[in-house]
């Protein structure tokens, strides 16, 4: 499926800096070293109750490794998915009476709309569940000619047993994964699996669902993680550079998908990082779609809200804390775009090229936006309180913002 359009990058002057990054399978630090193309795949939305601001802010976080890779001169490959079928989003359509494939379409276009809107970067491919489907079905028979697939009652399962790395992306103890399992879409307690945490592969045709030709599988329609393995190994191969999403997605999600792609190659790792984003709550809890506690991009921009002061809302926090969105966070944001435009209005300021570094550093540092934040406020007091002399410097200011920040001052 098409994405949406690339806002222009300006170039900054200097060098950019390698990306130091916070790696959940080692929990430590990487340095990632990308050659001429840096790879990242970032999980997509489910397509309903799009965009909310917990999913603007994982999206944001992403946004940034793909900025700072740019200011390094490297050609980034970013490929996304749309999980454009899976039991949620059936879910929803049937509790709304409504056509699961034109609630899927009509949250995709308000996703993009946000994301425009928003500045962030776009994918080079983004693929929906349903477009990947003739790529998945040979990777399922694959597996189960491996051995680490087995059917029951028409339905296909992994074997975990089939990974030797299974565990080391989440590294949590098997009472961890069995209650985050039935939380987040898998069925431990279904009788008959080799493993209760064998995630579906293929889950046969179920009457009054959609489903699809699955050659030697039968009608049906894939699971949940090898939609995003699929995609991924089709688009960027074995070892790119950073797997995302939240942090709800270390387990099962991306611990399986990492699984299904060893099993598949007999290759290690299927990503060089496993990063994750924390969770943005509203009034203490997790924004989520089951609890309904979400403010939304799109009801904001309607409010008069401008982009640009969301984004901002965004960066004050780090990426990797959980944080809650109030609407001080959003006056806040306001008020610092306010003061960053006054202070770029200006022909001439303090000298910005410190000021370049400083931000290339804070986001070369686990993309410390809130550091790279509390810069720019520094100039733009030293602007406001004793002005400068350098020509050209709210200019340098204003683009470096752009290009790193993703924010149009
Ligand atoms: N389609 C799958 C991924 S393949 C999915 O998880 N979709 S989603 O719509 O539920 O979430 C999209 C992304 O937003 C995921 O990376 C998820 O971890 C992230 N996300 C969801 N809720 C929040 C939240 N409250 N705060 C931060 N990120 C969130
Ligand atoms: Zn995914």
């Amino acid at each position: 499926m098409h994405a949406w359009p690339a806002s222009e990058v300006p170039a900054l002057p200097g060098k950019g800096r390698d990306l130091s990054i916070h790696d959940t399978s080692t929990d430590g630090r990487v340095t990632l070293a990308p050659g001429p193309v840096a790879r990242i795949y970032v999980c997509g939305i489910t397509p309903y109750d799009a965009t909310h601001l917990g999913h603007a802010a994982t999206y944001n976080a992403f946004d940034l490794v793909q900025r700072v890779w740019l200011d390094t001169k490297r050609q980034v490959h970013y490929v996304q998915n749309v999980t454009d079928v899976d039991d949620p989003l059936l879910e929803r359509a049937t509790r709304d009476g409504e056509d699961w494939v034109g609630l899927a379409e009509r949250e995709t276009a308000l996703f993009r709309e946000d994301m425009t809107a928003l500045r962030m970067l776009p994918p080079r491919h983004y693929i929906g569940a349903v477009e990947a489907i003739p790529g998945i079905v040979p990777l399922v028979e694959r597996l189960i000619e491996a051995g680490a697939a087995y059917e029951l009652d028409g339905d296909i399962y992994f074997s975990v047993a089939a990974d030797p790395h299974f565990g080391e992306v989440s590294r949590l103890d098997a009472e961890a994964m069995r209650l985050l399992s039935a939380e987040r879409g898998g069925d431990p307690e279904r009788p008959g699996k080799k493993n209760p945490l064998d995630p579906m592969l293929w889950l046969a045709a179920r009457p009054g669902e959609p489903s699809w030709d699955g050659g030697t599988l039968g009608r049906g329609r894939p699971g949940w993680h090898i939609e995003c393995v699929a995609i991924a190994l089709d688009h960027l191969g074995m070892g790119f550079d950073v797997q995302g999403g939240g942090s709800d997605l270390a387990f099962p999600h991306h611990e399986m998908g990492a699984s299904h792609a060893q099993a598949l190659t007999g290759e290690h790792p299927f990503a060089r990082a496993y990063v994750h984003a924390g969770m943005v709550g509203l009034d203490g809890e997790k924004m989520s779609k089951s609890k309904g506690n979400l403010v939304f991009v799109s009801t904001l921009r309607r409010e008069g809200v401008d982009p640009a002061a969301i984004r901002l809302a965004l960066l004050a926090h780090h990426y990797r804390s959980d944080w809650e969105w109030t609407d001080q966070v959003l006056r806040d944001a306001v008020e610092r775009l306010a003061r960053w435009r006054a202070a770029v209005s200006r022909p001439d300021g303090p000298p910005a090229e410190a000021l370049v570094e400083e931000v290339r550093e804070a986001l070369s540092d686990d993309l410390d936006a809130p550091a790279a934040l509390a810069a720019v406020d520094r100039w733009a007091a030293r602007q406001e309180t004793a002005g400068g002399t350098e020509e050209g410097a709210p200019g340098v200011v204003s683009r470096t913002v752009d290009a790193l920040l993703g924010v149009a001052l």
